[in-house]
């Protein structure tokens, strides 16, 4: 198996980028996200309780989305490798996913680190909140509560992983195609190890 961590700030194009990479390389895409926003399109318990709190722009409680990710593995038994898209955001979900991971016998190949100024950020998100019907997009103070919370609690991912050496940087500004173009070069080298 092969298995990504796309990382970055809320808005860097985590998302954007994972499209485009889950069909180029036969993977099955993770995203916290995505998972936590069809349980409030559902109006689940959990997703009842998980809005409120990205609404204001916070973490959802680590247990909730470790068990999210644990059931979404163990739902997938036969794919060729796993992009985790916005997961995990903490050391805890980084210690939850090894363990994990290593039941399955298997390991985190690489994390491509999407790097975004804040300004640049404010900008996308803002943009997107125009079409998304995303409400933590559409205010400035939620997005900057996002922000905050991503410097607090989530950069501490990239410093995890850096003591494996698996920590990859990648300018995130620039066109989409070019941003993908540097994520498939960064992939491609270890998969031809
Ligand atoms: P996420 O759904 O993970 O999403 P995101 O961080 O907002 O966005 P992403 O980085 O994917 O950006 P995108 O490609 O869309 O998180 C939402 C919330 O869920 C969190 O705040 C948290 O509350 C909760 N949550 C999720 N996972 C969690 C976890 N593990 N633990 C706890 N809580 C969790 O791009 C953004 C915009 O930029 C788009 O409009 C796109 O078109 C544009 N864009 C992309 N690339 C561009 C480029 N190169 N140039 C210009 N624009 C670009």
């Amino acid at each position: 198996m092969f298995n990504i961590i796309l990382f970055g700030p809320p808005g860097s194009g985590k998302g954007t980028q994972s499209e485009q990479l889950i069909a180029k390389y036969h993977l099955k895409h993770l995203s916290t996200g995505d998972i936590l926003r069809a349980e409030i399109a559902n109006k689940t318990p959990l997703g009842l309780e998980a809005k409120s709190i990205m609404d204001k722009g916070q973490l959802v409680p680590d247990e909730v989305v470790i068990g999210m990710i644990s059931s979404a593995l163990d739902a997938n038994p036969n794919v060729s490798g796993f992009l985790f898209d916005g997961f995990p955001r903490t050391t805890a979900q980084c210690e939850a996913l090894d363990k994990l991971l290593q039941l399955k016998k298997t390991e985190i190949a690489v994390v491509l680190a999407l790097d975004v100024s804040e300004e640049e950020l404010i900008k996308r998100l803002l943009n997107r909140g125009l079409t998304s019907g995303r409400s933590d997009d559409t205010n400035e103070e939620v997005i900057k509560a996002r922000i905050t919370e991503y410097r607090n609690k989530t950069t501490v991912v990239a410093d995890y992983y850096k003591q494996f050496k698996k920590v990859v940087m990648i300018k995130g500004e620039g066109s989409i195609s070019e941003i993908f173009d540097s994520l498939c070069s960064e992939i491609d080298k270890r998969l031809s190890n």
